[in-house]
């Protein structure tokens, strides 16, 4: 067993105590009311998930394992020559709470090295595509095609099966994937964008370092990698990816049903497609403009013209954030301290929209949360370096999410959480309770 599963297995041996007796002794604890506005309104707000990976506040903004974006970054062991943690060292404080040593370090990186072969028939199945499917299709097809590798699937149908252990076969799955799926995103992204010219694995580089390799980019990409994926990783559980995963995950489908599921909600345009959608946005905009240079005035009438149109202006608005999200204050200060990046045009214009759109979308009236989300700025990052297929943005979007979703459904089955399954009701049922002043319990 290796050293972060070893971790792993007394973690989730001293956890389960605390969810029996949650269960068994307090499980008729009130926590939550339900109105009629939550049921109709996507569930907004109601306490049913549970997880310790990560906690959203509404003022404060995301904790990964009880520390913020800045006290992680801050706390994880980093990679040779950068300020950044390698994405393996936050794996490993992700699945565990802790704060992993060097050396803890270097074992998840050995264990990712052998796991992120992945197979030749994925790349047959990929080039077997339209060549202009969607990239997020593409990272779907992929993970799907691999479900055949399932351990956990291997394992339920052994007759073998049973609660304590799943978790086990779950961490392996979990492990296969988020040490592959860097590696079908950059073989999807040469497939797409540089004519199938495909690069090899570079063994001897950490799994930011080696995404940045396999795209044919520059050493400073590979610290844009390493913190893209960190911040993309998770926002605890209900957000639309997370929530799917855990939800496929509930039923047993194993990790690459789950993932694949939540995949395909990331790709909504109102939740992991809006980075692909303010690019969009830009470049429609800077297209208008026909030559003459952005100000805060024609800035001002493009939002109010997408607004007037009935249409969300993407990067702004969360349902859960009350503030600016700290994902896009972490990317805007990479690039405040990033010579070049600070003085690009494209860097200057996004600038420019923080200052106009939150007293546009207050004024406008609609939206509780008139600040930016982590889709904001992440485009410019990526246009700056040169990735400037903006389709592709939630393919890395992708990558990372499968850091937090995978680390999820390992402590759901180390739990033993229940299969999902909310009851619903009808609408002559809320009329009736409208009338009545609420349901009589
Ligand atoms: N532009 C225009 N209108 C917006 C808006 C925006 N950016 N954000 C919210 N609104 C509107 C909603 O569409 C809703 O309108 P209706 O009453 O007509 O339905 C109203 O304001 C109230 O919405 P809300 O309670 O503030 O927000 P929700 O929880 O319903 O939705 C979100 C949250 C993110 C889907 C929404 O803010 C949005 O559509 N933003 C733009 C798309 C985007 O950036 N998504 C990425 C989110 C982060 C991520 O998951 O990656």
């Amino acid at each position: 067993m290796s050293q972060l599963k070893e971790k792993l297995q007394e973690k989730i041996q001293a956890h389960r105590p605390r969810i029996t007796r949650l269960t068994k002794e307090f499980g008729s604890v009130v926590i939550d009311k339900v109105d009629i506005g939550q049921c109709i309104g996507g569930a907004r707000d109601i306490r049913c998930l549970v997880t310790d990976i990560s906690y959203l506040d509404p003022q404060e903004g995301i904790r990964f394992r009880g520390k913020t974006i800045p006290e992680t970054f801050e706390a994880l062991p980093k990679a040779a020559g950068s300020e950044y943690p390698t994405v393996e060292s936050f794996w490993y404080f992700l699945l565990t709470g802790e704060v992993p040593t060097p050396d803890q370090v270097k074992a998840v990186e050995a264990e990712f090295k052998v796991r992120q072969q992945v197979p030749e028939y994925v790349y047959t199945a990929l080039r077997a595509l339209p060549r202009d499917s969607h990239p997020m299709v593409m990272l779907s097809v992929a993970i799907m095609t691999m479900q055949k590798e399932s351990k956990f699937c291997g394992f339920y149908n052994s007759g073998k099966f049973n609660k304590m252990d799943a978790w086990e076969y779950v961490y392996e799955d979990a492990s296969d994937i988020v040490a592959r799926i860097p590696v079908v995103a950059a073989f999807i992204y040469n497939l797409k964008y540089r004519g199938d010219k495909q690069v090899a694995i570079d063994q001897n580089l950490d799994m930011g370092a080696n995404f940045a390799h396999m795209i044919g980019q520059s050493d400073q990409y590979k610290d844009v990698a390493r913190m893209y994926f960190i911040l993309h990783s998770d926002h605890e559980s209900g957000n639309v990816s997370a929530h799917t995963t855990h939800l496929v995950h509930s039923a047993l489908s194993d990790p690459y049903y789950a993932y694949a599921a939540g995949l395909n909600g990331l790709a909504g345009p109102l939740h992991g497609l809006a980075n692909q959608e303010v690019l969009g946005w830009i470049m429609d905009f800077q297209k208008k403009l026909n030559g003459a240079e952005p100000t805060k005035e024609n800035v001002t009438k493009a939002l109010w013209d997408t607004l007037n149109a009935g249409q969300v202006v993407p990067g702004y608005g969360h349902a859960v954030l009350r503030k600016t999200d700290p994902r896009y204050t972490a990317q805007r200060e990479f690039c405040l301290k990033t010579p070049g990046l600070k003085e690009d045009p494209l860097f200057k214009l996004v600038a420019m929209i923080f200052e106009t759109a939150p007293g546009v979308l207050t004024e406008h009236g609609k939206t509780k949360n008139p600040w930016p989300n982590v889709d904001a700025q992440s485009g410019v990052i990526q246009w700056y370096y040169g990735v400037k297929e903006w389709d592709f943005y939630t393919v890395l979007f992708g990558v990372g999410r499968a850091l937090g979703c995978m680390a999820n459904i390992t402590w759901d089955r180390g739990l033993g959480y229940a299969i999902e399954r909310p009851k619903s009701v009808t609408t002559d049922m809320l009329e009736k309770w409208a009338a009545e002043g609420g349901r009589k319990m």
